[in-house]
């Protein structure tokens, strides 16, 4: 079987799959954890109510994260199996245009799987990538599990993390160690989402470029500026906003209607032209 038979281009979620067989395509090269393949269904769900788009809420979100990180003295994006086989070159990029590096903070942590992802990003031309020399590991005391180790040049003294598919866990523990926590996360009740100090609801695919896009458009603010963005962050009211878009509306009901009966009807010419 090819894979455009597996995967034809007009697929009505053409898109998705693509994403999806991504991420299996991942998780056989040894970079995303099998829980991580659940943890994508999840998000896949989220994003399916979200509308897969950026919500307004998201976009502001967004920018007061930039204005945060610009403001950080010693910003880190913390990345794991789903975020580099999903993101690896945007990530790299990004990395490498903010000068934020990346640390590689795994929740099923292996030296075999940091190696992977660390060539991966490599691949991709990250030039700071940290997490991985064992002369600068070291351990978060609040945390248990294997996300505790950490990077002393990165995470350890860290004011500004970015934490992606992240559990409530470790968010709860860089809050607890006074750290500014900034997390991407499509459910808006995870604990990670309510723990955080600002949270995108919004998918990485989407987040990920826009966080470059919105630095090249406000890295010259002044410091003022950029503290006004972060203030006109309001934690509660983006959470319920997204919760808002989620809960789907009779509007949206009938135009997915219309749309899903359109696609009928097309497929009936389909068959009509065929006969
Ligand atoms: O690579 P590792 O070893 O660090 O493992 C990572 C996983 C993902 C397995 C681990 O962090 C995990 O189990 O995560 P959770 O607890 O399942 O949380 C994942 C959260 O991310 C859920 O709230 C999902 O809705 C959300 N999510 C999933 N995909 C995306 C997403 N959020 C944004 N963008 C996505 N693409």
């Amino acid at each position: 079987m090819t894979d455009k038979e597996i995967l034809p281009e007009n697929h009505p979620r053409a898109e998705s799959l693509k994403i999806r067989h991504t991420l299996i395509e991942g998780f056989e090269k040894g970079i995303v954890a099998i829980a991580g393949l659940i943890a994508h269904g999840r998000g896949e769900a989220f994003d399916y109510l979200l509308g897969e788009k950026t919500i307004k809420s998201a976009y502001n979100a967004t920018k007061s994260a930039v204005a945060s990180l610009l403001l950080a003295e010693k910003p880190v994006i913390s990345v794991n199996g789903n975020v580099t086989a999903l993101m690896a070159k945007d990530l790299a990029f990004l990395s490498n245009k903010t000068g934020i590096p990346l640390e590689i903070n795994l929740f099923y942590r292996s030296r075999e799987r940091e190696l992977k992802i660390l060539r991966e990003l490599e691949r991709y031309g990250a030039k700071n990538v940290l997490g991985v020399d064992l002369d600068y590991r070291a351990e978060l005391e609040a945390i248990k599990h294997l996300r505790r180790y950490v990077d002393s040049r990165g995470i350890l003294n860290a004011d500004v993390v970015v934490v992606m598919l992240e559990d409530g866990d470790r968010t709860m523990a860089l809050r607890a160690m006074d750290k500014k926590v900034i997390a991407v996360d499509l459910n808006p009740l995870s604990r990670t989402a309510l723990a955080a100090n600002i949270t995108i609801v919004d998918n990485i695919i989407r987040t990920i470029p826009l966080l470059g896009e919105i630095y090249s458009e406000i890295k010259e603010y002044s410091n003022k500026e950029l503290k006004a963005i972060v203030d006109s962050y309001n934690h509660i009211s983006t959470l319920k906003d997204a919760l808002t878009h989620m809960a789907i509306s009779n509007e949206r009901i009938n135009e997915q209607l219309r749309e899903v009966n359109l696609q009928i009807e097309r497929k009936k010419e389909q068959i009509k032209n065929k006969k």
